[in-house]
């Protein structure tokens, strides 16, 4: 292993997270919407610090994720700042997304596998064990975020899933149900939400199954009770709230894709170098601060994923 050294990308320390700055910016979101901005959030706040069950005992650190070079994010603020398209278009879904019941949640596991089969959330993690990682997060929108993750590798995932040598892809799932998810009803958008991946990234050391947050099981705004993430991709690529996986010959098409594949291709790889049509992907803020710092070359993880794509058109790699 040698994700243990220290990157030579460290940050200087006046990066550092600050409550303060939490107060602002929810100042400023309420001057923008007037009163009903505030009420909004401060529902939404409420909602997401619902006590959330820990888990016991707290899975221990692996030691070669635990240094992700920056403050971890406050849970208060990146459980109150979400995308979550079922539950709107804005980033305070918290209240609404509490309408997801995660009880008796099943995911299935299809197309090319020895034998597909359903299994329970609860089995997943009694069969693959579960372990903290704190990772980067990227989103397009040029915002990031610290997150102390729990979960498992999506290689496990893929070893219980026995895929048939046929498989060169995996695609995950977000349920659909448009009594819990009011924007599912929206028939412009390519409902249930998909991402999928080559099955070299999705058995990278870095893939990530994630079923807890902060020490806890994962708030339903953060895509209870499972999702991905991949943190060497934009955001977009860590699909929440997963009820199937589907193992494929065919490169899936993702929900933001398929809408706009220009924008949102299916590679989507961090690259400071490559702007999105309509976002400059230079720098970002992470959520918490009011200050830019530069964005790096697959979030800073080129050492451990550089590799899958020696062979991609290195040009044009960040979106298709
Ligand atoms: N099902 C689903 N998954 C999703 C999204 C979504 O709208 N629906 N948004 C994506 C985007 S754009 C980002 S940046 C992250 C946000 O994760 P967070 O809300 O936990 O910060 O989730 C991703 N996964
Ligand atoms: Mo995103």
């Amino acid at each position: 292993m040698i994700y243990h050294r220290r990157p030579q990308w460290q940050l200087k320390e006046n990066t550092v997270t600050d409550e303060h700055l939490f107060l602002n910016r929810r100042q400023i979101i309420a001057g923008m919407g007037a009163g009903a901005g505030l009420a909004l959030l401060g529902s939404g706040a409420s909602a997401a610090m619902q006590p959330e069950s820990p888990f016991s005992p707290r899975p221990a650190r692996n030691p070669a994720f635990a240094d992700p070079a920056r403050p971890v994010t406050p849970e208060s603020i990146n459980s109150t700042y979400n995308n979550f398209y079922e539950f709107g278009s804005s980033k305070q879904i918290a209240r609404e997304a509490q309408k997801l019941s995660t009880d008796d949640w099943v995911v299935s596991v299809e197309g090319l596998v020895d034998k597909p089969f359903q299994i329970g959330i609860e089995d997943l993690i009694k069969r693959t064990g579960v372990e903290e990682r704190l990772y980067r997060h990227r989103c397009v929108e040029a915002w990031s975020m610290v997150v102390p993750w729990i979960g498992f590798p999506m290689r496990k995932l893929v070893d219980l899933a026995r895929p048939t040598s046929g498989a060169k892809y995996i695609e995950f799932a977000t349920f659909k149900d448009t009594k819990v998810a009011k924007e599912q009803k929206a028939s412009w958008y390519p409902w249930p939400y998909t991402e999928g991946y080559t099955m070299a990234e999705a058995q990278n050391d870095l893939a990530f199954m994630v079923v807890g947050a902060y020490g806890k099981v994962l708030h339903k705004q953060f895509g209870a009770p499972l999702r991905v993430h991949m943190p060497w991709k934009y955001g977009f690529k860590s699909i929440k709230s997963i009820v199937r996986v589907r193992f494929t010959d065919k490169r899936p098409v993702g929900f933001w894709e398929s809408l706009q594949k220009r924008e949102y291709g299916f590679w989507a790889n961090v690259n400071p170098a490559f702007d999105h049509p309509r976002w400059s992907q230079a720098t970002e803020r992470p959520l918490g601060s009011e200050e830019r710092i530069p964005t790096l070359l697959y979030n800073g993880y080129a050492e451990q994923v550089a590799g899958l794509y020696k062979n991609n058109d290195q040009g044009r790699v960040n979106w298709f």
